[in-house]
């Protein structure tokens, strides 16, 4: 069910895929065994439309599998066209969607993909430093850009919100809570980072647009873009001290790679593929795809997540002509993952492995992988002191209803440091996100993907002081008071000074979405703040606790 959703939101790829990949489909499909249930030309661009709007965010590109089972025609001709129908119509407890049951999928276009996934996956095409230069392009060159900040914005308070199926993002001031502009980015845009100074924001889509936006402009607008590849889900700056703002990089699902660029411009100076050996089996595989990517603060190095081979990088973006990548082996699969509190351990889901890795990013080295529940998912985590335990750093999961407290000071609490040391029970699995602030006694854990609209359209909030009291659940949705809609909340971020908590109460496309803002001293509603502009908000990104690793 949990994946379900996570499918329901499945990445739409960018038509240029697909134009791109039509001839190779298409000689495919001609070389197709004769014994394959026939799809013709019309049909194979049909099902490669559904697959990557759907199916290829869990499955993969070429079908060899990640959260979703592997879908190459070795088994799936197996299967076969009927099994395989029933399949995509009913769904299965584990996880698959009924996109029948549900409406998403009429009976044709089911009976299409189980013909579909018998014949070999398409290979999308390479997209390097040519495909990118093309598609670069500086919008206000630096020179022309202003001096100093020409508004009179608080910038550390103001939020960059994710509006999913729009392809934008809301620049939100934190203190009027007015909506200061929409910038037009990548589709299905994903996540947005800041760079050291808080000056530029970076925004990636999931069709791997990457906009640059300069927030010191009288309204804060693009001033530079590329396209990285052809579907992306990461991006971040440089952060050592003496390359603030100098360097950003993007991590692409296809192709699998990722690339270097200039930080104000965006200029691509490097592109590295991921592709290579799997951790534990040193198999080879195609597409290890980059997830969550950070910026050490202990050298000028990016911590790199791959996905499939279950390595973590840390490439050295200090001599880019001799490059010094020190390849990590964790689990699989890597996705998401943040900083404890003194910013020297990355810690990060191992999904697949039910673990989360704890990378030394001082002596470059893996500490160790600690055991947690089911299917990990901590977004960038929440660090906090344990009453009992002291400094410990916490993820959410999406496969159980746990949250597990690992310690993360092995100077002041040996025992405790990467172990699990308390496992909180929460309102259920499907959790995507859990969030604390440094001054605050709180700690917000979200369930936007339990099946129980109950769960999904509340919050479980935890005092850190007292956490055997266990969580009170608040009806964030409710209170947005929204009208029709299969809404969910999700991802909970503080502003700057750590007094408020926003939480997206995400609806469908048609219908309305909100952002609630809770009082984080009495837990009691703020505001609502509703627009029509507001489409399927859910990432929220606060300028200065990005900026800072504040979380
Ligand atoms: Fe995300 C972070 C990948 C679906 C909202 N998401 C990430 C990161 C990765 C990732 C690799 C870490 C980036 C980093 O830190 O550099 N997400 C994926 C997927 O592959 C997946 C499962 C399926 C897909 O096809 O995209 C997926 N993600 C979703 C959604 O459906 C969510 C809930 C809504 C949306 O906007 O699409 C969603 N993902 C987010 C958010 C973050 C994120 C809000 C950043 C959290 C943070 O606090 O940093």
């Amino acid at each position: 069910m949990t994946r379900k959703s996570v499918l329901k939101q499945a990445s739409i790829m960018a038509g240029a895929l697909l134009m791109a990949m039509t001839m190779l489909g298409r000689a495919q499909a001609a070389d197709a065994k004769p014994e394959l249930p026939p799809v013709n030309d019309k049909e194979m661009e049909i099902a490669k439309q559904i697959y990557f709007e759907r199916c290829a965010g869990c499955h993969g590109v070429l079908r060899k599998g990640a959260t979703g089972k592997p879908l190459t025609p070795d088994l799936t001709t197996n299967l076969g066209t009927d099994y395989l129908t029933q399949f995509i119509t009913h769904g299965s407890p584990a996880g698959m969607p009924a996109w029948g049951d549900s409406g998403e999928l009429t009976a044709d276009q089911i009976n299409l993909m189980a013909r579909y996934l018998q014949h070999p996956a398409p290979i999308p095409p390479e997209f390097g430093m040519k495909d990118m230069e093309a598609t670069w392009k500086v919008l206000i060159p630096t020179k022309d850009r202003p001096t100093k900040k020409m508004n009179n914005y608080n910038l550390e308070n103001i939020f960059s919100v994710t509006l999913r199926d729009s392809g934008e993002v809301a620049v939100i001031d934190g203190d009027s809570k007015k909506i200061i502009s929409i910038v037009k980015t990548g589709y299905a845009v994903h996540i947005s980072r800041l760079s050291t100074s808080g000056r530029y924001l970076y925004v990636i889509g999931r069709d791997a647009r990457l906009n640059l936006i300069d927030l010191w402009m009288e309204k804060p607008d693009n001033v530079a873009t590329i396209k990285v590849g052809l579907e992306a889900r990461s991006v971040e700056t440089s952060k050592y001290k003496g390359w603030e703002d100098k360097i950003a990089i993007a991590g692409s699902y296809w192709p699998p790679q990722y690339v270097i660029m200039e930080g104000d411009s965006l200029k691509p100076l490097k592109i590295v593929s991921t592709r290579g050996n799997e951790v534990g089996t040193n198999e080879y595989h195609p597409e290890p795809r980059v997830a969550a990517i950070v910026a050490s603060h202990e050298h000028p190095d990016f911590i790199i997540n791959v996905k499939e081979t279950g390595k973590v990088l840390m490439v050295d973006y200090s001599d880019l002509a001799n490059l010094k990548s020190v390849s990590i082996d964790a689990a699989p699969f890597l996705h998401d993952g943040g900083w404890d509190a003194s910013k020297r351990y990355f810690m990060t889901a191992a999904n697949k492995s039910n673990k989360v890795a704890v990378i030394d990013s001082k002596e470059r080295k893996l500490v160790k992988l600690v055991d947690v529940g089911a299917i990990p998912h901590p977004g960038r985590g929440a660090n906090f002191t344990d009453p009992k335990f002291g400094p410990v750093w916490a993820t959410s999961h999406l496969g159980d209803e746990t949250i597990s407290l690992i310690g993360t000071d092995p100077a002041g609490h040996a025992k405790e440091a990467w172990n699990v040391v308390r496992t909180l029970k929460g309102q259920g699995g499907g959790s995507l996100f859990i969030k604390t602030h440094p001054k605050s006694n709180n700690l917000w854990v979200d369930t936007p993907l339990n099946p129980d609209a109950k769960a999904s359209q509340s919050i479980a909030v935890y005092d850190i002081k007292d956490l055997d009291k266990g969580f009170v659940s608040l009806p964030i949705a409710e209170w947005a008071d929204l009208g029709p809609g299969v809404k969910r909340v999700v991802q909970p971020e503080y502003n700057k000074n750590g007094d408020e908590v926003w939480f997206s109460v995400w609806n469908s496309k048609t219908e309305k979405s909100a952002l609630v803002v809770v009082d984080d001293k009495t837990r009691k509603l703020k505001t609502v703040i509703k627009d029509p502009a507001l489409i399927t908000p859910t990432g929220k990104f606060n300028v200065y606790n990005t900026m800072h690793d504040v979380y």
